[in-house]
Order: structure tokens, then C-alpha cells, then sequence
């Protein structure tokens, strides 16, 4: 094993198990840590090093990565270990709240550890591939002490000294995909009911996936300036499609709940008087929500 930094890993689940395997293949000591303690076997027989307890496994190097279930979870785990975190930086890549993030912070701000929050915007399989993007957010030292061992899970972008920014992006990052997953299997389940099949309307689906792609630095600008002035398609416009969708939905015996949803923001946007502007002057009617709540 070469002498390259070391790193602890908290977590050895699917994804705990594919960020200690990319360290032991990027030639880091690595010392592993699980509840379960057999999830460790496969990595030990790579060259990682099995803790017999989770302090064994802070104490081991200056920085620890964290992938567990939960926040809550991870709290059980470390609280009573705090004093063995003292000096040392915690990656924490579990999934949660910005306020978790924060209240993360806090706590090992309190106790001179230093923390980052990260959000893997990858499965386990994509980690340590040119896919891989890990975002990360909090102490800058820590990114910056940590980046060349981090860089060896993917490309890590460090968002800011907020903790809770990683977990901002990871839910409108994770936002997008579900929404457009969404569109996609109901597109298809629309097709299939009038005898297409998903695979024959694959690479049209594609094609105009990445097409719709090409409008959002438009998006971008209209949503930052609130202006919503547009040569493309109004929202009026947009607000009549959406109908025959749900029309569409309907015909097909489909649920159009989610597209019943969207017509209906699109149409409060209308009668706030954007119906000649772009799609994107929903965003008025996103944030009233926020201001009424
Ligand atoms: N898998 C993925 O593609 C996503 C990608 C984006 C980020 N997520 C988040 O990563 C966290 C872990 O996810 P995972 O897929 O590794 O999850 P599991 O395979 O279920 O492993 C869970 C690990 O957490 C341990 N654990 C759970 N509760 C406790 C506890 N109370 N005390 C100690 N450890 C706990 C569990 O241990 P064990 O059950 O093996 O003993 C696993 O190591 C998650 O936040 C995703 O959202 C993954």
C-alpha cells in the first residue's frame, strides 16, 4: 500500500462500499467501518483495514468520509465519538435536509471538527468514472485539505461555506431528474397505448430530450431577471398544450394528476397576467407559495 494519505470510511453500504473500493484503487490506506461487520469482508480482501470499533476507525487518519442512511443515524454513531473527531475533517455524503446540513455544522463546528457536507450526484457504479460529480459545501480548508484524496471518488465541485448548499442542490438537481423521468415513462406509457412500443420511441424521446435541453440558459436568464418577454411560445400558448395532454392522459386511461398540476400553475401564472410571457413566469407562482406559507 502506498504511503498516500489515508482515509477513513463510515458507511459500507452500496454506496459506502463503492467510495472505500474507488480509495483503495486510487492507492489510499484506507480504514473501513460498518454496523454490520461483513459488508467490510470484500474490501478487507482488497487491502482495506477493518476497524473493530468506530472510534478505531476516527482516530485512524485526518479525514473521515461518512455514507449512511440518515443524519439521525450518523448522530447516534459519532456523538458519542466527538472528542476522537476533534482536529480532523468529517465528509459527510449522506443524503438530508439543508437544515440537517447546518445543524451538522454547528455541531462539529462546536467541537473543532472540521466538516464538509457533500451530495453524490452518482450511483455507485458511476463513482470514481468520469460521470461522478460530488458536490460540497462548508469549510473551504477542509475541501481544499481534502480535495486531491476527494478527487479520486469524481469531479468535486466546492459550492460555498454554507453546509446546507450541497443538500440545496442535491434536491433541485434530484428534482429535475425525477420530474423528467416522470415525463418520460408517462410518454411512454401515452405511445404504448396507441400500440407503440417504449423501444420504438426511444430515440425520438432522446433526441427531443436533448433538444428541450437547449432552453434552459433562456430559463436561466428569464427566472434571474423576471423577465419573461418571448419570441418562442407563450404561456397561454403552453397553458393549452398542457390541456391536451391531460386530454391525452385521459383518453388513454393514463393518471394525468402531475400534468393536471402543471396546467394549473401555468394557468394561475396566466390570470396574473403572464400569459403572453414564457413558460418560465410559472416561477411567480413557485415562490408565492413560499410567501403565503
Ligand atoms: N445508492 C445511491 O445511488 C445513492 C446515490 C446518492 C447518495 N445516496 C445516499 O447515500 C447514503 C447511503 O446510501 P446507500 O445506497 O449506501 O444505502 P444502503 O445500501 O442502504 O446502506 C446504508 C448504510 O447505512 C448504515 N446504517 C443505517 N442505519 C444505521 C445506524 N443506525 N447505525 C449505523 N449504520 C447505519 C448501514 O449499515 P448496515 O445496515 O450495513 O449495518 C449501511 O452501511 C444514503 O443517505 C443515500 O441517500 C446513495
Amino acid at each position: 500500500m502506498t504511503d498516500r494519505a489515508s482515509v477513513t470510511v463510515i458507511g459500507l453500504g452500496l454506496m459506502g462500499s463503492a467510495l472505500a473500493g474507488a480509495f483503495l484503487a486510487a492507492g489510499h490506506r484506507t480504514v473501513v467501518w460498518n454496523r454490520t461487520r461483513r459488508k467490510a469482508d470484500a474490501l478487507a480482501a482488497q487491502g482495506a483495514e477493518v476497524a473493530a470499533t468506530v472510534e478505531a476507525a476516527l482516530t485512524a487518519g485526518p479525514l473521515v468520509v461518512a455514507c449512511v442512511s440518515t443524519y439521525e443515524a450518523l448522530r447516534e454513531l459519532l456523538a458519542p465519538e466527538a472528542a476522537s473527531l476533534r482536529g480532523r475533517t468529517l465528509v459527510n455524503l449522506t443524503s438530508g435536509s439543508p437544515e440537517q446540513a447546518r445543524e451538522m455544522a454547528a455541531w462539529a463546528e462546536e467541537r473543532g471538527i472540521g466538516y464538509l457536507d457533500g451530495a453524490i450526484m452518482a450511483t455507485p457504479q458511476m463513482v470514481a468514472t468520469p460521470a461522478a460529480v460530488l458536490l460540497y459545501s462548508g469549510t473551504s480548508a477542509g475541501f481544499h485539505d481534502h480535495e486531491a484524496v476527494l478527487s479520486g471518488l469524481g469531479e468535486g465541485r466546492y459550492l460555498g461555506d454554507d453546509a446546507g448548499l450541497a443538500a440545496v442542490h442535491d434536491s433541485a438537481l434530484l428534482g429535475m431528474m425525477y420530474a423528467a423521468q416522470y415525463g418520460v415513462v408517462h410518454a411512454m406509457a401515452l405511445v404504448s397505448a396507441a400500440g407503440v412500443s417504449a423501444t420504438s420511441f426511444l430515440s425520438l424521446a432522446q433526441s427531443w430530450y436533448s433538444a428541450t435541453g437547449g432552453f434552459m440558459p433562456d430559463l436561466a436568464r428569464e427566472v434571474e431577471t423576471a423577465n419573461y418577454t418571448t419570441d418562442v411560445a407563450t404561456l397561454e400558448v403552453d397553458s393549452a398544450a398542457l390541456g391536451h395532454i391531460v386530454h391525452a392522459s385521459h383518453a388513454a386511461g393514463l393518471d394525468a394528476r402531475v400534468f393536471d398540476a402543471i396546467q394549473a400553475v401555468a394557468g394561475a401564472a396566466v390570470r396574473d397576467g403572464h400569459g403572453q410571457g414564457s413558460f418560465s413566469a410559472i416561477v411567480e407562482v413557485l415562490r408565492r407559495h413560499s410567501a403565503a406559507a
